[in-house]
């Protein structure tokens, strides 16, 4: 037949394998393949029916995405699944599709265009193309709906979400769970319906009566919300609607005229571009993909304060036993009541079943002793954030921990290796670097030390893809990948408040760019006084003359901590919502014109570029140390650690998007207004934009000089 696609016989039953690895994408060939095999099993007079299934792990996982790039540069002609599954779905005889690990985007679309589905247990199905930003572009949003009717379809195709064998049973998508062998389930159900007349998805028509705008109308609302900025949710709900007036043929067209309008857009290249990116990450030259990687089974976490009862929770919903120890009983009360309210808010909202939240809290053991420390595969230490505190703390877990447990610090700024020289296996010490709520935010950096070995380091890249975090490794430097540019980002935006906007004005600037919310906002959230605590920290650092921002040190001086102590930035009400706060904007107009700062009106499009630009230019520099290996990782970082918007695809890629010689034109009229000190462009920025070069061509050449 084709290398990728088989054609067998189980008796009456002809069987279609597709072997595509690693996940059968519907690449170049492929669905014409499939269609093939399937027309030489209808010609075939002893074949009664046909079943379809994926051999390895997956059914199909889609349309190759890797084409979609090639399509919009002009290197390749679009094309079209339709015929494909129009012929499928003609096929005289029925054709049952086997479903184990996904049927996503276009495979869900092929699945459903056979005349029935069975699907393993464990599976599941879904229209995730939004998340890539696009939409479905071959049937999808009009054979959902004639399925699963139009509520499924909408929540489906907007929002991206997959769902399990159990749902896509209920809703109609599937026919029939198999348990056990998945072959020999679909077989024997293709034998009992072998002989009937098989039903056409395209032609069902009973579920498209129910057509409630409703549905529609509160989908949009929804994708304002949670989609915000976003194109394809709406262009998938709009999709999908059409099905309630127009033919399926015509449905199809239209969906078809959505998609490519979706697929040419910058939001899909650079939604792509963060997918790729995040499967790059764990790509590390000089670090073997055989590198012997150990299985953490226990762990131990010291610290029950904020990132401690996050990395508790972590560990312990990974099915991992996990001590955590306090100095005072309690600090290590309130940390685990902390803890105990994070499920029982989950339990409450139907996120998680008391059983398992029971289950997980009897992983957790809380203790005031290093007791049983002697057993951690790793230990995270999550104390507070001072030099000295964490070299005793680790001197001190050194002498109990065996020689195999990684020891792995919290800290977001401070020197690894400094830390390191407290033990006598520096090899084995490394940064865990979590992002509040730890147990939420889906980032660990990963932070070596010039000793830490590259076992150690698999095994927290391993670890983290356990614990449901995208691991990036990091170099050691203050602040490391995401908390050094952080710096200049809000460095700039306290700048701002002191040369005329208004706090409000900052953080409103940046929501609209996309970000979850604005800078100082940020601050406010995360408490002034941690960056307080690392100024000091740090203070024999600052160089005289200098300019500093001057604001953040007097609200803490006040006791304004931002939104735990009701003021900060803004001020908050008991439900958190905030509002401006006039003492606070006193305070900084008093400031600044005390230090001799000019103030004037600074509209919204500054306000952006000198924060994202700050942003853009310190990566630039990380880039140049080599403390990140890619600029792709920096743009993983920032989307899933600071909520930079995913479909801006990262502050690396949105530079490109701008294009470098652009980016590099504003921060010359920067540093000319404000200054080289901050301003000088990286002189990697500077080399790329020369060059009429790109971030992104920055990583083609060095993967492609490291053979990979
Ligand atoms: C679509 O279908 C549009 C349609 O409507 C039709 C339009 C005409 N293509 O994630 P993993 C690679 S749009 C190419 O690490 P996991 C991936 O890059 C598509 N490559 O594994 C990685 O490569 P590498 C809609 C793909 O087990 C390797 O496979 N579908 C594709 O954690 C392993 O991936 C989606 O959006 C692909 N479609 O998760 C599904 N998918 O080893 C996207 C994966 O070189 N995929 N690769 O780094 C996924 O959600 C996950 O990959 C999946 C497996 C759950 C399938």
């Amino acid at each position: 037949m084709s290398e990728n696609v088989r054609l067998t016989r189980e008796k009456e039953i002809a069987v279609v394998t597709i072997d595509n690895p690693p996940v059968n994408a519907l690449g170049p060939g492929i669905p014409e393949a499939i269609q093939a095999a399937i027309e030489s099993a209808a010609a075939d007079a002893d074949v009664r029916a046909i079943v379809v299934m994926g051999a390895g792990r997956t059914f199909i996982a889609g349309a190759d995405i890797r084409e979609f790039g090639k399509i919009v540069r002009g290197e390749k002609p679009g094309r079209t699944l339709l015929p494909f599954l129009a012929a499928i779905e003609a096929c005289a005889k029925p054709v049952v599709m086997a479903i184990h690990g996904q049927a996503f985007g276009g495979g869900l679309e092929t699945a459903m265009a056979g005349h029935y589905r069975v699907i393993a247990a464990g599976a599941q199905v879904g229209q995730p193309e939004v998340k890539l930003g696009i939409i479905p572009g071959a049937s999808g949003t009009q054979r959902l709906p004639r399925l699963a009717g139009f509520a499924k379809a909408v929540e489906m195709c907007a929002f991206g979400e997959p769902i399990g064998a159990g749902e896509a049973l209920a809703a109609g998508i599937v026919d029939r769970i198999v348990e056990g062998d998945l072959l020999a389930g679909a077989i024997a159900f293709a034998r009992e319906i072998a002989g009937k007349e098989a039903p056409r998805t395209s032609r069902r028509e009973s579920k498209l009566r129910d057509h409630d705008p409703a549905i529609f109308a509160a989908a949009r609302a929804q994708a304002q919300k949670t989609k915000r900025g976003q194109a394809a949710p709406l262009a998938a709900i709009e999709a999908v609607e059409n099905a309630t007036r127009l033919s399926f043929e015509e449905g199809c067209a239209r969906e078809a005229q959505l998609f490519r309008e979706c697929l040419y857009s910058t939001q899909c290249k650079a939604l792509i571009h963060a997918f790729f990116a995040e499967r790059a990450v764990s790509k590390i030259p000089g670090i073997a993909a055989d590198t012997p990687v150990r299985e953490i089974r226990r762990a131990a976490v010291i610290g029950a304060g904020t990132m401690g009862g996050g990395t508790t929770l972590n560990y312990a919903n990974a099915g991992i036993p996990v001590i955590v120890k306090e100095t005072s009983q309690e600090a290590l009360d309130r940390g685990l009541a902390i803890i105990r309210k994070n499920y029982a808010g989950s339990v409450k909202k139907g996120r998680l079943a008391q059983a398992a939240m029971d289950e997980r809290m009897a992983r957790i053991t809380p203790q005031l002793s290093y007791a049983g420390f002697e057993d951690a595969d790793i230990i995270a230490e999550a104390v507070f954030e001072g030099m000295a505190l964490k070299k005793q703390v680790f001197a001190e877990i050194d002498a109990i921990a065996k020689p195999t447990c990684i020891l792995a610090s919290n800290t977001s700024y401070l020197d690894i290796d400094e830390i390191a020289s407290a033990t006598g296996r520096p090899e084995m010490v490394l940064g865990n670097h979590f992002f509040s709520p730890a147990n939420v935010m889906r980032l660990l950096e990963i932070v070596r030390g010039k000793a830490t070995s590259a076992e150690a380091i698999a095994t927290c890249m391993a670890l983290a893809r356990k614990l449901k975090k995208v691991g990036v490794l990091a170099g050691n430097c203050r602040g490391f990948i995401g908390n050094r540019m952080l710096g200049p980002y809000l460095r700039e935006a306290q700048f701002l408040v002191e040369e005329g906007a208004s706090v409000a004005a900052v953080n409103q600037a940046l929501y609209d760019f996309g970000m979850a919310m604005g800078p100082l906002a940020m601050s406010d959230l995360a408490g002034l006084d941690v960056g307080w605590r690392i100024r000091k920290e740090f203070r024999h650092l600052e160089r005289p003359g200098v300019r500093q921002p001057l604001v953040a040190d007097l609200l803490c001086e006040m006791g304004r901590f931002g939104q735990k102590t009701g003021r900060g930035w803004s001020q908050y009400d008991e439900n958190r919502a905030s509002s401006p706060d006039p003492e606070t904007e006193a305070l900084i107009e008093k400031t600044a014109r005390a230090a001799g700062i000019e103030r004037r009106d600074i509209d919204a499009a500054e306000i952006v570029d000198r924060c994202v630009l700050a942003l853009i230019n310190e990566g630039a520099k990380l880039l140049d140390e080599g403390i990140a290996l890619r600029a792709s990782d920096i743009d993983v970082v920032y989307l899933n650690g600071y909520a930079f918007p995913a479909w801006r695809g990262g502050p690396m890629f949105h530079a490109d998007t701008l294009g470098l010689d652009r980016v590099l034109a504003r921060l010359a009229e920067f540093e000319q207004r404000h200054g080289a000190e901050f301003w000088s462009p990286a002189p990697l920025l500077k080399r790329l934009a020369e060059g009429g070069k790109t971030f992104s061509s920055f990583d083609q050449e060095a993967a492609a000089a490291a053979g990979g």
